[in-house]
């Protein structure tokens, strides 16, 4: 770390409710938009740690109203939690405030920061470990919505609006394609091909949920493998995390997104696309972990829709990926060249492998349907 930010970091630590001497900070985790930090403090010879994140601002540009909505679902988790005899310490995320008591700190040079208890013992994966980690992680997203179902969805601020609008999505996809400010297009005929002969597909789930076929509820929106904590000793998905996206949604997309990142035989920048293809045991396992976890409040069209939720969360991702490589990868963190082009490759090639596995997809949710469907 520089100087630079070292100085900033730790004017940061300085402002938050910890409790003991900070001892050591580290960058932590691999998500695309936040930075992390493990901050670790002691008091005698007890150690805690603690979760820091500068808040993307340029993403997200209403932190306050974004800590409002965690500060708001987390309240209301903990009690539910508490209820069923849980431990609300591990199960939710805990916010750290800072020292003038506010759920966020803003530094001398404007960044928004916020602070978690750490959980210990407990681990989030980038790939998919066992076949038992991928149905622990759809059961406890599928729950995860379920006790959400009576959280008054008028109190949440829409963090990024049209976040899963595909049809959105696509115009400005369009839109750099003609732009290509960078001189990257040409480069990319085929893939842009690929986003184009799918067009039409684009906006069903849109227009499903405009004429009332598909409810909105509130929905995680990033229910990325990494994005739940899996407790090391009981293998138990135990807690869901990286609470920002969380906003009225479609059910179908919180199921699709875990099926595009964990279902996947490749990691999702891959150099290689042609690793990457829909795992048919795994997205069994999840499809039967998530409607388990939804306790069979999902609707028939709801359970129609699974395959499709991941197609379209697959193809909307490698759209967006290609969208910033158009435009000069300013969204999403990169770490080496074309980065986001090798992303947006394994998502299509993932979508295209779905495409030959349609049948078999549909006949995994048959298969689980008639357990758990909403009767
Ligand atoms: P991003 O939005 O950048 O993906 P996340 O909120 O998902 O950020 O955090 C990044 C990583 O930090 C997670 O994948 C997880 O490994 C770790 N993490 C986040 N919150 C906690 C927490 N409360 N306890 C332990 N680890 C955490
Ligand atoms: C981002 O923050 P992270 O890494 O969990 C992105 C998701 C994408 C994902 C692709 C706010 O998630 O929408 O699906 O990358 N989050 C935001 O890996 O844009
Ligand atoms: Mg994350």
């Amino acid at each position: 770390m520089g100087d630079a930010q070292c100085t900033k970091i730790k004017e940061v630590i300085e402002n938050m409710a910890f409790t003991g001497e900070p001892v050591s900070w580290t960058r932590y985790g691999s998500g695309h938009i936040n930075d992390t930090f493990k901050i670790e403090c002691c008091q005698g010879n007890k150690t805690q740690s603690y979760i820091l994140q500068r808040i993307n601002h340029e993403i997200f540009t209403d932190p306050e109203s974004l800590m409002k909505n965690i500060s708001g679902v987390t309240s209301f988790l903990r009690k539910k939690i508490i209820a069923a005899g849980g431990d609300p310490m591990r199960e939710t995320l805990n916010i750290v405030k800072s020292r003038d008591g506010r759920e966020w700190y803003r530094d001398s040079q404007g960044n928004y920061w916020r602070a978690y208890i750490f959980i210990e013992n407990a681990t989030s994966y980038d790939m998919v470990r066992s076949q038992e980690d991928f149905y622990q992680s759809g059961r406890a997203f599928g729950r995860f919505q379920q006790l959400l179902a009576d959280y008054p969805a008028e109190e949440l601020t829409e963090t990024i609006p049209d976040f899963h609008n595909t049809p959105v999505r696509l115009e400005t996809f369009k839109k750099a394609v003609e732009e290509d400010i960078c001189g990257r297009a040409g480069a990319v005929k085929a893939e842009i091909q690929f986003v184009l002969d799918r067009e039409r597909e684009a906006g069903i789930a849109a227009e499903m949920q405009k004429n009332g076929t598909l409810p909105l509820k509130v929905t995680h929106n990033d229910t990325k493998l990494n994005n739940i904590m899996i407790d090391d000793a009981t293998g138990e998905g135990i807690c869901i995390i990286d609470l920002d996206t969380i906003m009225p949604g479609l059910s179908i997309f919180d199921f699709g997104d875990s099926i595009r990142f964990g279902a996947n035989t490749s990691a999702e920048d891959d150099p290689d696309c042609s690793h990457s293809g829909l795992s048919l045991p795994l997205f069994e396992i999840y499809t039967k972990g998530f409607l388990e976890g939804c306790q069979g409040k999902l609707t028939r069209e709801e359970v129609d829709m699974l395959p499709m939720g991941a197609k379209l969360m697959t193809y909307e991702c490698g759209m967006r990926f290609l969208t910033d490589f158009l435009q000069g990868d300013t969204y999403f963190r990169t770490t080496r060249e074309n980065h986001n082009l090798d992303r947006a490759r394994t998502q299509f090639a993932l979508v295209a492998d779905m495409e030959r596995k349609w049948k078999e997809m549909e006949a995994i949710v048959e298969k689980y349907r008639g357990l758990w469907e909403d009767k």
